[in-house]
């Protein structure tokens, strides 16, 4: 090899690890999607604590509260984050065809715990929620990843109004549904629950829906002694989150649970580091009719589904019809990892 070779080949190498170490640290760019709620709020701070992360906007769906109290309640996290200079758009005001059902048993009044955070210093986005998803999904091709954490009726809306955006998108990840049984009722997961036609409209839409489902939320749970953690770092945000996990623990517990179940900080960890959980490609369909049963996801584990013919009086099996996937189901999380993961973020340290 002559000098020159050498000093090519060295030099291209050189190229090449800065473009792969940049690809690897550039942040990827997120809409969370959020019914603001206790849980919601630790996802948006551990989000927006996450080097891993660019959130590019909120948007709130009503669920957990109804959709002006969650907008005030996401302008008060952002506000308490210092972070106006994020956009925070309302979107729609009920589910697509149904009454909704708010959680204000499990997540306090106000949807915060009771905690008053100061009023916000920040002000909404006059933009419409899934326009502005739409919006950002065009500005960025193939960069955004969407993670709804509450009903699905704004990514219903923003994929019915412009199914373009479908391919466009990087990555889907919820929180919602479960493939072991509800949280609502023996069948259904809240989210779902709460608006079972968006539901089927999302997971019907032609991409892979990362499924963080509440069956794994109940397996990944903050316990008094990460709250004791986060209390031993006192600021603005970690004394907020340790009052909203008291709140929310002391509630579970009187519901006979060990600890409180983090649905909506799991699915930000999943887009922070994938490692945290176990996906398995499925077929997933949304009972909208059931019923004992509307609102819960269907979740086929064969990939198939048995092809019966008419014989005569009756049916017979011929065979089985192959399914394509369209959801990367959660089947397990490292709960301890995330949650040191978590509360590392929260405390700034
Ligand atoms: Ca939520």
């Amino acid at each position: 090899m002559t000098q020159f070779t050498k000093f090519f080949v060295s030099s291209s190498l050189t190229v090449l690890f800065f473009l792969l170490t940049a690809v690897a640290q550039t942040p990827r760019r997120v809409i969370i999607d959020t019914d603001p709620g206790i849980d919601d709020a630790m996802a948006i701070l551990l989000a927006l604590n996450s080097p891993e992360l660019k959130v590019e906007a909120l948007t709130v769906v009503p669920g957990n509260v109804e959709a002006w109290q969650g907008l005030e309640n996401a302008l008060k996290i952002v506000s308490l984050a210092k972070r106006c200079d994020l956009p925070v758009a309302g979107g729609a005001q009920h589910p697509l065809n149904q009454k909704l059902i708010t959680a204000q048993f499990w997540h306090g009044k106000n949807g915060l715990a009771g905690v008053e955070l100061p009023a916000s210093r920040c002000k909404a986005d006059p933009r419409f929620g899934p326009d502005l998803i739409i919006a950002l999904v065009h500005k960025y091709p193939h960069e955004i990843t969407l993670i709804p954490v509450g009903p699905l009726t704004n990514i219903a809306l923003a994929v019915s109004k412009d199914p373009s955006i479908v391919p466009l998108v990087k990555d889907i990840v919820i929180m919602g549904g479960s493939i072991g049984g509800g949280n609502v009722d023996g069948a259904a997961e809240a989210n779902i629950y709460g608006d079972p036609e968006a539901a089927s409209m999302v997971f019907n839409a032609g991409w892979m829906v990362t499924m963080i489902g509440s069956d794994i939320g109940e397996r990944t749970l903050i316990t008094r002694k990460y709250i004791s953690d986060l209390q031993a770092s006192p600021g603005p945000e970690s004394d907020f989150v340790a009052k909203l996990a008291d709140f929310y623990l002391t509630r579970s517990e009187k519901s006979g649970y060990q600890g409180a179940a983090m649905y909506d900080p799991l699915a930000v960890a999943t887009v922070i580091d994938p490692t945290l959980v176990t996906l398995k490609d499925m077929h997933v369909d949304v009972e909208t009719k059931g019923e004992f049963t509307r609102g819960e996801t269907v979740a086929n584990r064969m990939g198939s589904n048995e092809n019966n013919v008419l014989h005569g009086d009756h049916y017979e099996i011929d065979g089985v019809i192959e399914l394509k996937p369209n959801a990367r189901v959660c089947l397990a999380s490292d709960a301890d990892r995330f949650l040191t993961l978590f509360i590392t973020r929260i405390r700034g340290k």
